[in-house]
Parts: C-alpha cells; sequence; structure tokens
C-alpha cells in the first residue's frame, strides 16, 4: 500500500528528511538511510550504518533519512555500501586510519567513483567520524591531515567552492574513519554565514588545507524546501569563542544559526524578509561528559521544544570546543 508509488509524476513531492525511529523497526522501502548511534545493526542492510559515537539520551532511537520514494537499488560496492531512489543516494564507507591523509582521500575518491557510476554528481551533505581526531600536535593533528585528505579529493575540482557539502566532522573512539554521504541528481544550493568566515577560507592557522564544506545546504523540490544545516560551534569569524565554557558556547552556536537561518532566507527568499524556518530535527555532539547535565536542561531552552534531537558524545574537531550541533529545517513560508 505504501508502496503504490510507480511513476516520478504520481510521487508526492517530498524533501528529503530525517527522522527518528526505534532501532528495531523495520527499514521501510522509502528509507534511504538509517544511522546507529551506538546501537546494534540488526540486520546487514546496506542501508544501515553504525557510526561509533555513543547516544547519551539513552532511549536507543535511531536516525533515518527518505524522501518518501521507493528505494530502487542497495547494495556494496568496492567497499562502500549505498542505496538509492532515483533522486537521492545515500553511500558509507569505513577504513583504517592510521594515516589519515591517505584513508581521507581514498574514501573521498572511492565516493566519488561511485556517484559517478550512479549518476549522482552533486554532494549534498556529509558526516565524517575519526578515531582521534585531536591526536597529533600542530599540522600532525588528525583532524588537519583528514582536511588535507578531503581537499586533495573535493577541493581540486575546478570552482569547487560552489560545489561543497554540508558536513559534519566528529572524533571517536579507535582509529578508524567513517564517511556517510547524501548525493542528489540535482544540485542543492550552498549557504554561507555571515558570522562566520567560510570554512573553505580559513587560514593556515588551522591547517594546510581549509576545511571542505560549506554551512549549509537548501534542497528544493517543488514547493518543498529544506536546509541541512552542518555542524555549527563556537566559531565567530574563524575564531573559537568562549574556550572551557560549554553552556557559552551552546549560546554563541544558538547566534550562528539565527544568522544562518536568517542570511538563508534573505538570499533564497528575498520577498519574505523574515526567517520562517521550522526545526525538524537536531543533534547535539558533546566532548565531555561532565558538561552533560547542564547541556540537556540548556538545549531545549536555546533551540525550542518542537523538533527531536539526539545528543552524542563525541570530540569536535578543534580542541577548544566542546560542543557542536546540525540540525534540518523546513521552510514554511511562500516558496
Ligand atoms: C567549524 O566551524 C567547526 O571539517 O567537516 C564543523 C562542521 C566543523 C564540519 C568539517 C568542521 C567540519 O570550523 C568545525
Amino acid at each position: 500500500m505504501l508502496n503504490q508509488i510507480a511513476s516520478r509524476a504520481s510521487a508526492p513531492i517530498t524533501v528529503l528528511h530525517a527522522s527518528f525511529v526505534e532501532a528495531s523497526t523495520r527499514l521501510s522501502a522509502s528509507t534511504l538511510a538509517c544511522l546507529h548511534y551506538g546501537v546494534a545493526l540488526p540486520d546487514d542492510d546496506p542501508r544501515r550504518m553504525q557510526v561509533p559515537l555513543a547516544e547519551l539520551l539513552g532511549d536507543g532511537r535511531v536516525e533515518c533519512w527518505g524522501a518518501g520514494r521507493p528505494v530502487l537499488e542497495a547494495g556494496r560496492d568496492n567497499g562502500l555500501a549505498y542505496a538509492h531512489d532515483g533522486e537521492h543516494l545515500f553511500a558509507h564507507v569505513t577504513l583504517p586510519a592510521s594515516d589519515a591523509v591517505r584513508a581521507t582521500e581514498d574514501a573521498y575518491w572511492r565516493l566519488e567513483a561511485l556517484l559517478a557510476r550512479h549518476d549522482f554528481p552533486h554532494w549534498l551533505r556529509t558526516w565524517n567520524f575519526l578515531g582521534g581526531i585531536n591526536d597529533g600536535d600542530g599540522d600532525a593533528e588528525r583532524y588537519r591531515q583528514f582536511s588535507v585528505g578531503r581537499a586533495r579529493a573535493l577541493a581540486s575540482r575546478p570552482d569547487f567552492e560552489r560545489h561543497l557539502p554540508a558536513a559534519t566532522a566528529i572524533g571517536s573512539p579507535g582509529s578508524e574513519l567513517v564517511v556517510a554521504l547524501i548525493a542528489s541528481r540535482s544540485p542543492g544550493q550552498p549557504v554561507e554565514n555571515p558570522r562566520q568566515v567560510a570554512a573553505y577560507r580559513y587560514p593556515k592557522l588551522y591547517g594546510p588545507r581549509s576545511p571542505s564544506f560549506t554551512r549549509a545546504m537548501l534542497v528544493r523540490n517543488g514547493d518543498e524546501v529544506r536546509l541541512l544545516v552542518s555542524g555549527t560551534a563556537s566559531v565567530v569569524g574563524h575564531a573559537t569563542r568562549h574556550a572551557g565554557d560549554a553552556l557559552a558556547q551552546l549560546q554563541e552556536t544558538r547566534a550562528n544559526l539565527d544568522a544562518l537561518l536568517r542570511h538563508a532566507a534573505v538570499s533564497h527568499f528575498p520577498n519574505v524578509g523574515e526567517p520562517m524556518w521550522t526545526p525538524e530535527s537536531f543533534k547535539l555532539y558533546v566532548r565531555n561528559a561532565e558538561d552533560l547535565p547542564h547541556l540537556t536542561t540548556a538545549f531545549p531552552l536555546q533551540f525550542g521544544r518542537q523538533a527531536p534531537w539526539l545528543m552524542l558524545l563525541g570530540d569536535v574537531c578543534r580542541h577548544d570546543l566542546l560542543l557542536e550541533v546540525e540540525g534540518t529545517y523546513r521552510w514554511h513560508g511562500p516558496v
């Protein structure tokens, strides 16, 4: 009954979006991706991915993505797992990463090759989980090496600044690299944040190659518009603010998200004049378990109780950042 969608013409027009469901829920025909945080995978469906981070609110929920279209193909190829619904493709890969530059470059080129084979040229969003992300000093830090590997793949294209995905990069236990990607047949629209220097223009102070991501990706399909927001932290300009103070970092992160939402509204809906965004889902990544009690109270006060959220334990890519927030929003204004 739910699988009556036979042709594109009769398909409901829905933009890819996230929802949090019980870990044991069977994947429906139209689930494209399902990210498990510390919750075991119940089967070997390639749409499922194990994320090496613990979920801290503790109700065993997992994050699923889909657009209401049936998944047409799912499989494994050259170490990657993937699925697509004709419009979006989800793929993920886990690689040993004793050499973080090589592992990252390898993962990103394999993803590029998969996209070329299946004709999904546009990167919308990535998640990157790197074991020991803050290990190593100066430019030998594993996050900086990851940025070098990623830039070799993504920043090698002409005009690369206009084709970077939204992203999250978080540290995990162990030493592996896990990369997940959502790509599409039609391009999204990258959005930058006026309060922050574009990450791909960060100065060399933060590493030999700047991080290859955009602050958010706007995705349209007919009248539906969504904003997939990258991991956002207490960074103003290019500098960390409020080192050592998690609550102040949360507040600064909220200010960054507000500026991003306003800028996305003004640039894409200039006739509306106000940011008419409804939050749909959030994830809060937290470095130190001792900040959990305060953040559990403070997060809904800062970001509202309207949207479901997950809290995950993971290292943030700069050692002085204590937390990072990512989210998805739906435009409820006129288009
Ligand atoms: C920042 O604003 C915080 O390298 O993919 C956030 C989201 C951050 C993604 C990435 C890094 C990344 O620079 C760090």
